[in-house]
């Protein structure tokens, strides 16, 4: 078996490897390579006069980001990265590339964001990029393991529905047999039936589909969701919950993707800090316009130029709280004193929204009510609220967004840098 790159140190009498061909140089008495796997890069140096004709042969006929094995020993040298190097003695090319290459693996020749997202697989071997998704990984492991330990149960609700969740207008409507579905939305309606079975802590880490038209940076047609319910919780519950697993989240890669952050230039992760700052939904469109001169009426919903108005004020993750029931769902609990403003709240990065939650309405007629305020038809979610009807329990809920948090955490640009292969407004491939 082979050994991960970053393991071979001048400590490693002999190793073998096995990796793609970074780099390939002919410097005369020497041939250069650098040999690369998902953990680092090692320099491989063969003088010329000294090895094997044969182990020569092979190594002359190597091209760049070809998958290669190889036998040598290892010894310490100062100028290497890592301090060590490889001299070979069998060398067996696994599998030759083609050239010329589809993208520059060494990242000398910079490419567009297209052109990356169209040669994939290639873009995502380079070690900046290799490092996004190791941290995007981390970050899922992290939390289901703080959502494990804390009484959690992982639930999968169905990706294929046939009611909309959040409201008509971004389903993506498919052919399911003779009957009309769409893609979900957001697990929103399992999740709280999952209160009313008795579960009490749920979550799903899974994908959400929406119709959007938009071109954004910030968003997908195709994203990932945290999603958490709880029973005989409020929304301040879980608003602890969500900036306690932001927190955690933030430490463990912190704590455990030092040479990827290293590798993204990331010298230290700031872990933000509990409690997040509250502001009211009021407080957020009085900060907007005295900042931006631009005045959002009351019960509207704050725009991206207000957003970051708002966010460069605060400067840190913070909470939206109060908002006007008009524009959140309708299963969001209004106060009792003053109905007009509802239970919910949105969690923000100065740079965007990263989830919202509420308290939801667990009173059946109550919920009547609200989704027909909003203009829907409660025949169409009768399996949703059969449920209220027979002993739903108080609860409260978010959905975060992986691919923004992973974004905002590590300062990507684009969304897009975020998610393996995006779905956006043009792209369906690869
Ligand atoms: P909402 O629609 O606000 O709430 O979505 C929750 C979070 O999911 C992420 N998100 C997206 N990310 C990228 N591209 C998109 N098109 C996109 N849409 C949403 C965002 C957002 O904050 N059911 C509620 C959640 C709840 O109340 O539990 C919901 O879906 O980060």
């Amino acid at each position: 078996m082979h050994m991960p790159i970053k393991k071979v140190t001048p400590e490693t009498e002999y190793a073998e490897i096995a990796g793609w061909v970074h780099e390939v140089r002919d410097l005369g008495g020497l041939l250069f390579f650098l040999i690369r796997d998902r953990t680092g890069i090692l320099q491989v140096t063969a003088p010329k006069k000294k090895v094997n004709p044969a182990v020569l042969d092979v190594l002359k006929r190597i091209s760049r980001e070809s998958v290669v094995r190889i036998r040598g020993r290892v010894i310490a040298i100062d100028k290497a990265p890592g301090g060590r190097e490889l001299v070979p003695d069998e060398v067996e090319i696994l599998n030759q590339c083609e050239t010329p290459l589809l993208l520059d693996v060494v990242e000398k020749v910079p490419a567009e964001l297209d052109t990356r997202l169209d040669a994939r697989f290639m873009d995502i071997r380079k070690p900046r990029i290799t490092s996004v998704f190791l941290i995007r990984s981390e970050v899922i492991k992290a939390i289901h393991q703080f959502l494990f330990s804390r009484d959690f149960i992982h639930i999968t609700s169905p990706k294929i529905v046939a009611a909309a969740t959040e409201g008509g207008t971004e389903l993506f409507p498919i052919a399911y047999f003779e009957k009309e579905a769409f893609l979900s939305q957001s697990p929103q309606l399992y999740k709280q039936m999952m209160m009313a079975a008795g579960f009490e802590k749920v979550f799903e880490i899974g994908p959400i589909f929406r119709a959007e038209e938009h071109n954004t940076t910030k968003h997908l047609n195709e994203a990932t969701s945290i999603d958490v319910e709880v029973s005989f919780a409020d929304h301040e519950d879980v608003m602890r919950l969500l900036e306690d697993l932001i927190v955690e989240v933030y430490t463990q890669v912190s704590n455990r993707c030092s040479e990827a952050l290293e590798t993204l230039s990331i010298n230290e992760l700031i872990i933000p800090r509990t409690p997040f700052p509250r502001i009211t939904y009021q407080n957020a469109i009085d900060i907007a316009a005295r900042k931006t001169k631009e005045n959002i009426p009351f019960g509207d919903d704050i725009g991206t130029t207000a957003e970051k108005a708002i966010g460069e004020e605060m400067g840190e993750h913070y909470f939206i709280i109060d908002w006007p029931t008009v524009i959140k769902p309708y299963y969001a609990m209004p106060h009792l004193d003053s109905p007009e403003l509802c239970r919910a709240f949105d969690l923000m990065h100065p740079r965007m929204e990263l989830a919202s939650g509420a308290q939801r309405v667990h009173i059946h007629e109550l919920l009547i009510e609200q989704i027909r305020s909003k203009g829907l038809q409660p025949e169409n979610f009768e399996f949703y609220l059969t449920p209220f009807r027979y002993g739903m329990p108080p609860h409260a809920g978010w959905g975060l967004g992986a691919e923004r948090l992973v974004m905002t955490m590590i300062d990507l640009t684009n969304i897009r840098e975020a998610i393996l292969f995006p779905r956006d407004r043009h792209r369906l491939v690869p």
